[in-house]
């Protein structure tokens, strides 16, 4: 991934489309709101930007509009059985993160910091929703982070558990 406005010299070692949502925001519930975000992880942050992955394909089951759903499932699928990298870590060009975190509409919406946090597979009790990952930061904020595919989120949940471990004494 290319840099983000915050560390303009610093390459971001991961990003890509995630659905998201806080539970806990600074040790309060908060209602569910899952958006899907653009996110950035960079050093021991972790950013996301507004809105900016699309509808997301259960959006489109809930108000029944099956086309969109199908066109959705099947872009899913179709990025799924391409050929992968054999390192995760590479799947951001410079164009794509530019356009999302560029000088227009550069500002994330939120940033979390990882050091000191968690991350585990979040129980069924959190969501009815699969692959969905739960993370809790120092600060008392619990996100819910998930992709419909088992390998992007998989990648995502090797990248945090690493990052977490990597600063875990900052
Ligand atoms: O944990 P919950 O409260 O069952 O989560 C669901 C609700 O937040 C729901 O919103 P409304 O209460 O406004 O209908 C969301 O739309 C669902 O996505 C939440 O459940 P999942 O299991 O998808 O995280």
């Amino acid at each position: 991934c290319p840099s983000s406005p915050k560390h303009p010299s610093t390459p971001s070692e991961k990003c890509g489309v995630l659905n998201v949502t806080k539970i806990t925001e600074n040790g309060k519930k908060v209602r569910k709101n899952w958006t899907s975000s653009w996110t950035v992880l960079q050093g021991s942050s972790l950013l996301f930007a507004k809105g900016q992955g699309g509808s997301t394909s259960w959006s489109y089951y809930r108000s029944g509009s099956i086309p969109e759903l199908l066109l959705t499932l099947l872009s899913s699928w179709k990025r799924s059985v391409k050929p992968r990298p054999a390192v995760s870590y590479v799947n951001c060009g410079p164009v794509q993160a530019a356009a999302k975190f560029g000088s227009n509409q550069s500002k994330p919406e939120f940033t979390v910091d990882l050091r000191g946090g968690s991350v585990e597979w979040a129980s069924k009790d959190k969501s009815s929703k699969k692959h969905v990952i739960e993370l809790k930061t120092r600060q008392g904020t619990e996100l819910l982070i998930q992709s419909e595919i088992d390998s992007v989120i998989n990648d995502w949940y090797r990248a945090l558990t690493e990052t977490i471990n990597t600063h875990a004494w900052e």
